[in-house]
């Protein structure tokens, strides 16, 4: 069995079988997952196999016994290699988010106790974490009756992210929560339903005008549905990252960002006549004059930056440039916040988003075109670069 193994402790085994179905299910039956339940009360001794009693302190309720929890963690770290990452669902626990799926999917082994009454013995989380990793993780801000929905939904948004259990991986990257942002509203035929009609742009082709549509909605929605996840902006600060107007004095360090970012567009290029490699800070500090340019700090290190300007050339064109993020802090949606941080600058009246990139800057056209930018044909406004515009939804398209 080559797949992650996940142990469930639960006074009601059963109540794990929907993990029996669809594409979890398929997913076991394919060794992609080696999932295995356990039933406390087969660790308990005594006629009634009883696994509460009650609570120290008084209170109502009765709380789970901490021998049968022992004796079960103990019985499932001994039949494996290693010892697994115990998961404790609890209301008092840290929010279960995508970004703690993702790194629960990263490790080879998971056991997951699902208390009821009123908890469990906290003595036995103390006692476990002697031995092993253990998280407790709350599924949400409401009262459920123990922990077996919890690791319901845990396992499945674990498990999904697991190599080939869902088949197109690429569907993983436009989730919501994958990048700050909630996903965009989906449409199939008819075209027209009870008088409702699909959005005109998606039955257009237009592949470019469907990913600005795209994009729009789901800034609209998130600002709408999660004003906590509204604008990049809180979505930088959920990641406790602060974006400011650059000021003098952080020109020093942009000036390092800056050739540490464009290392690997030269590369990618096989050219060093980039001036983004070789400003010194007089030269980004006189760059704050033409351009709006914002810096990202965390810790009080500054991670990324991106920069902005109407252009001079073409009226209504928003030109956006200097898009960086520390290379060791790319991936995490940074890069997509920052753009579109800078989009969202973008003066009344704008027509067109315009942005430049290496023409073998594979990374950043893929990115790029993912937000809803296309290709102009042609050498770009810097020689080896190539020039990408997005047009602002609703504005009369600059010819
Ligand atoms: C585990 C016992 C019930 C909780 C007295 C009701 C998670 N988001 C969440 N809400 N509730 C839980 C959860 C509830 C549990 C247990 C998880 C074990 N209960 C208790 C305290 C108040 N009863 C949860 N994840």
């Amino acid at each position: 069995m080559t797949g992650m193994r996940v142990d469930v402790v639960s006074i009601f085994p059963d109540y794990l079988a929907p993990l029996d179905l669809s594409l979890i299910g398929k997913a076991r039956r394919e060794g992609l997952l080696d999932l295995r339940v356990h039933d406390l009360r087969d660790f308990t001794h005594d006629r009634h196999r009883t696994v509460d009693d009650s609570p120290y302190g008084g209170g109502a309720g009765m709380v789970m016994r901490p021998e049968p929890w022992g004796e079960a963690l103990d019985a499932v770290v001994a039949s494996g290699e290693g010892v697994p990452h115990l998961v404790v669902p609890g209301p008092a626990g840290k929010p279960f988010t995508q970004q703690m799926a993702r790194d629960l999917a990263a490790e080879p082994w998971l056991a997951f106790a699902c208390g009821r009454y009123e908890g469990i013995d906290e003595r036995v989380v103390e006692d476990a974490a002697t031995r092993m990793p253990v998280s407790v993780v709350s599924l949400g801000d409401y009262v459920l009756n123990g922990g077996e929905v919890a690791v319901l939904a845990i396992v499945e948004a674990v498990a999904r992210l697991l190599p080939g259990v869902i088949g197109n991986a690429e569907s993983l990257v436009e989730e919501s929560h994958e990048d700050g942002l909630l996903e965009y509203p989906v449409y199939t035929k008819p075209p027209v339903w009870r008088d409702r009609a699909v959005p005109p742009v998606l039955l257009s082709g237009d592949h470019g005008a469907i990913a600005a549509w795209r994009d729009a909605q789901r800034l609209a929605r998130t600002a709408e549905r999660r004003p906590d996840l509204r604008h990049v902006a809180a979505a930088l600060d959920a990641g406790g990252l602060e974006v400011r107007p650059a000021q003098p004095a952080d020109a020093e360090e942009l000036a390092v960002l800056q050739r540490a970012c464009w290392l690997s567009e030269a590369v990618a290029n096989s050219t060093l006549d980039i001036p983004a490699l070789s400003e010194d800070a007089d030269e980004v500090r006189r760059g704050f004059a033409q351009w709006q340019t914002w810096v990202v700090r965390s810790g009080g290190r500054l991670v990324g930056s991106v920069r902005a300007r109407a252009s001079t050339e073409t009226p209504g064109q928003w030109e956006i440039g200097r898009l960086m993020v520390a290379p060791d802090l790319q991936g995490r949606g940074i890069g997509r916040a920052l753009l579109a941080y800078a989009e969202a600058a973008a003066p009344a009246g704008t027509r067109r988003l315009w942005i430049n990139t290496g023409t073998r800057s594979a990374a950043n056209l893929r990115r790029y075109r993912r937000a809803g930018y296309r290709a102009r044909p042609g050498e770009g406004r810097f020689g080896g670069t190539v020039d990408l515009v997005k047009d602002v939804p609703g504005a009369d398209a600059i010819s």
